[in-house]
């Protein structure tokens, strides 16, 4: 391709422009852990990077790299690194980034592994951490120590949809030289673009909408400098966070329709939003497109839409929540998020169960939040599911 695609959707459809040598319109599974050198001066070229030769399916793989450079170029990034599964993404930069006596501050209302790790795993080995409500700018200034080396932040945050000024965030950041990492999972590029915005590395579970199906876990981390980018992947290499070929050909494939999936999903998620908001079983809702989020007007310069998620509360707390997921027909009782059906759970008892009660509080996770991530259906299917489980309570 001589022309280099500059819509969104045709970066989506075409990518960074691979090529397979035998012609395949699709980027085959290059599904091999070695690649065969052509002598043994080509192996060490490779070794000493003077090669773009592939050598093992843990340090790079065509399949998985075709996948990295399109994401990277969907987040205006240097380069992408594919991990494991969201997870081993975040792992990766963290490990990256921290070390003994160094501090990372973060959103209290992260995705409770983000944070679990780091308080039950990485503080044995000396790293500590301070965890704020991000969404407060005077919050992170007064968190940051002397030892800061990642601000860490999710935005709009897994369960509160909490939004966090990034550019405001970044600029405070780098006037302490702290690199800030952007979980951007919930928005996807097509939504938000953590690096345009000031930030160092974007991340993505990309088990959500980037693959939107739910057949795979994946994750990715793009970085803006081509330091940053090789500070992390080889990180991911020598952990063994790698990405499999299967799981990046699936990934490219569910990502060639995201952003009209995403399309379709919030023009869904407004509906259903307006319906919740008005009923008179529903105590509160957030939710980015509706005027009585907080972070409305902050949400609208740093989002291109309003996305698919939103969180909210039934009057009569946790009782009235289970009985809603107990009666719920079309809408799935699952945990995870950004696939093309509608998924509804309870994060106090699942997704962030393993954190700390005072965690949880401290992060806004109450008992009665019932979190929906909605899917590409009949947006009056939904609302009339919703409707018929509500009535139950
Ligand atoms: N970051 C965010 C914002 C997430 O929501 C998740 C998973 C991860 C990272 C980790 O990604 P994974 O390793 O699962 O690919 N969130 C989940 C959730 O809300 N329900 O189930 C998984």
């Amino acid at each position: 391709m001589t022309h280099k695609p500059s819509g969104f959707n045709s970066k989506l459809v075409h990518g960074a422009g691979a090529k397979d040598p035998l012609g395949s319109v699709i980027m085959p599974i290059y599904q091999t852990s070695t690649f065969a050198f052509e002598s043994a001066d080509h192996g060490a070229a490779c070794f000493a990077g003077e090669s773009d030769g592939y050598i093992y399916t843990r340090i790079a793989n065509p399949t998985v790299r075709d996948l990295e450079k399109t994401v990277a170029l969907l987040e205006n990034g240097y380069d992408g690194v594919g991990c494991s599964s969201g997870m081993a993404a975040v792992t990766t930069v963290y490990m990256s980034y921290l070390g003994a006596g160094k501090h990372i501050v973060s959103h209290n209302a992260v995705y409770g592994p983000s944070r679990a790790i780091i308080e039950g795993t990485f503080s044995k080995f000396g790293v500590e951490s301070t965890y704020v409500d991000t969404t407060d700018l005077e919050q992170v200034k007064a968190a940051i120590r002397p030892n800061t080396a990642l601000i860490y932040l999710e935005t709009p945050a897994n369960p509160t949809i909490g939004i966090s000024d990034i550019p405001a965030i970044c600029k405070l950041a780098h006037q302490h030289n702290i690199p800030v990492c952007v979980d951007n999972t919930f928005c996807s590029p097509y939504l938000q673009k953590p690096l345009d915005l000031g930030a160092d590395i974007v991340l993505h579970s990309m088990t959500k909408f980037l693959n939107g199906h739910a057949d795979i876990i994946g994750g990715i981390i793009i970085a803006k400098t081509e330091a940053d980018y090789k500070k992390v992947r080889s990180t991911m290499v020598i952990s063994g966070c790698n990405m499999d070929p299967h799981q990046a050909f699936l990934t490219r494939r569910g990502l060639k329709t995201m952003a009209l999936r995403i399309d379709r999903a919030q023009e869904n998620a407004m509906r259903v939003a307006e319906f919740l908001e008005a009923h008179p079983k529903v105590a509160w809702i957030m939710y980015p497109g509706l005027r009585s989020h907080p972070q409305f007007e902050l949400g609208k310069k740093l989002m291109s839409g309003p996305g698919a998620m939103m969180s909210f509360g039934l009057k009569g707390g946790l009782d009235a929540g289970k009985k809603l997921m107990d009666n719920v027909q079309l809408c799935v009782l699952a945990v995870s998020l950004g696939g093309i059906e509608t998924l509804i759970q309870h994060p106090a008892s699942m997704t962030h169960s393993k954190l700390s009660k005072a965690a949880k509080k401290e992060g806004g996770i109450s008992d009665e939040l019932v979190r929906l991530s909605v899917g590409i259906e009949e947006a009056d299917d939904i609302i009339a599911d919703l409707e018929q489980a509500l009535s139950k309570i």
